[in-house]
């Protein structure tokens, strides 16, 4: 008798018993490594179809996760429209005696270190704001509380800089311009400068602060003249240049101390380049100017005729390219960047 034989003895139906077992034992066994590949097989080739039922519910719980992970996360932001839908137009400008500075800058939550830039569309523009100044804070606090939400209902990518002038020399506004513009492209690659008179306060949100192809003048008309252009051919007060056009007249003159002729002086840069000066319509480039009397240290400039007659001669080494100045501090204040400079003495 083998060993065998105690299977031999088994009945017939015994030994189906047996097959029947290993059989099911097989299919068990297959049944769990396919459910494995299933599984695993999501990240790899198995269609959402072949999923079993946890699986699919895995999915859903996923795309539930990713779709409110979506909501979480701001949308792509689109350009900004050709016209700002928060324009108002003509506006009511103020001057109260009882503004402080706290109150423009809570006024102006958006704006951080003089820069803001709108929440939900990508700004056409970035432009800096570059005003010269000394001694006239007044003016300044009723500029910045007028010019923030002006330039926030432009959609407008900006910083305003105020270029301080260091000490009691002559004033020379021209080169504080040029310092501005030299010390603002140090922080970012603006594409368009205006540059800005303290006193000169927007009446109306249609006059917009963006350059065009050609240089623009934006005070048409202020209170103290009627609403009129003060002389043909005016270029002060507050005027918009790409970086390249600017760039391309090398900047405003150096040299003029005291009032008078350097906006005159720009002109004529811009004539020789062959430039073509852009106004905005009457009714919209209109601006008050908060009355001031003559500043001391910033007397007429007798010399302005002589200089103006050499323009065409000195332009191309008398500018940004000659521009040398002193830093003394930049401030990063919540409203502007506050430059103080050493421009030196005539
Ligand atoms: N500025 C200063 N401080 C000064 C001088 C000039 O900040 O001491 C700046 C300021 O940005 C000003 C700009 O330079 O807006 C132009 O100077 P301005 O306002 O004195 O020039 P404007 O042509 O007036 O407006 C000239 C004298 C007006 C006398 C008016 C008498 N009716
Ligand atoms: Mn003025």
């Amino acid at each position: 008798m083998g060993f065998f034989s105690p299977l031999c003895k088994i009945s017939r139906r015994g030994k189906y018993f047996v097959l029947l077992l290993l059989l099911l034992s097989v299919l068990a066994w297959i049944a769990t490594f396919s459910g494995e590949t299933v599984k695993s097989g999501r990240f790899f080739s198995a269609t959402p179809q072949t999923l079993i039922k946890e699986d699919t519910l895995r999915v859903k719980v996923n795309t539930w996760t990713e779709a409110t992970n979506l909501l979480k996360t701001p949308p792509p932001k689109v350009e900004c429209p050709q016209e700002s839908p928060l324009l108002q137009g003509a506006l009511k400008l103020s001057f109260e005696a009882s503004l402080k500075l706290k109150d423009v800058v809570s006024d102006n939550k958006g704006v951080t270190e003089g820069e803001y830039t709108p929440p939900d569309c990508t700004a056409r523009q970035s432009v800096a704001i570059l005003i010269p100044h000394r001694s006239r804070e007044r003016h300044l606090l009723y500029l910045l509380h007028h010019l923030h939400p002006f330039l926030q209902r432009q959609q407008l990518h900006y910083a305003i800089y105020v270029i301080q002038q260091a000490g009691d020399a002559t004033f020379n506004r021209a080169k504080l311009l040029n310092v501005g513009y030299l010390e603002a492209l140090k922080d970012y690659s603006w594409e368009c400068f205006i540059f800005h008179d303290v006193d000169l306060v927007p009446e109306n949100d249609h006059n917009l602060y963006v350059c065009d192809k050609q240089p623009k003048h934006l005070v048409v008309g202020r209170n103290a003249t009627g609403y009129k252009l003060r002389y043909k051919g005016y270029f002060g007060g507050v005027t918009a240049m790409t970086r390249e056009q600017f760039l391309q007249v090398n900047g405003f003159s150096n040299t003029y101390w005291g009032w008078g002729g350097e906006d005159d002086d720009l002109r004529i840069r811009v004539e020789l380049q062959k430039m073509k000066i852009l106004r905005p319509p009457a009714d919209v480039a209109r601006y008050t100017m908060v009355f001031h009397k003559r500043d001391s240290g910033n007397e007429i400039n007798k010399d302005r005729m002589r200089l103006l007659g050499r323009t065409q001669q000195v332009w191309r080494k008398d500018g940004l390219n000659s521009c040398s100045y002193k830093t003394m501090s930049v401030e990063r204040l919540p409203l502007y960047v506050n430059v103080t400079v050493d421009i030196g003495k005539p």
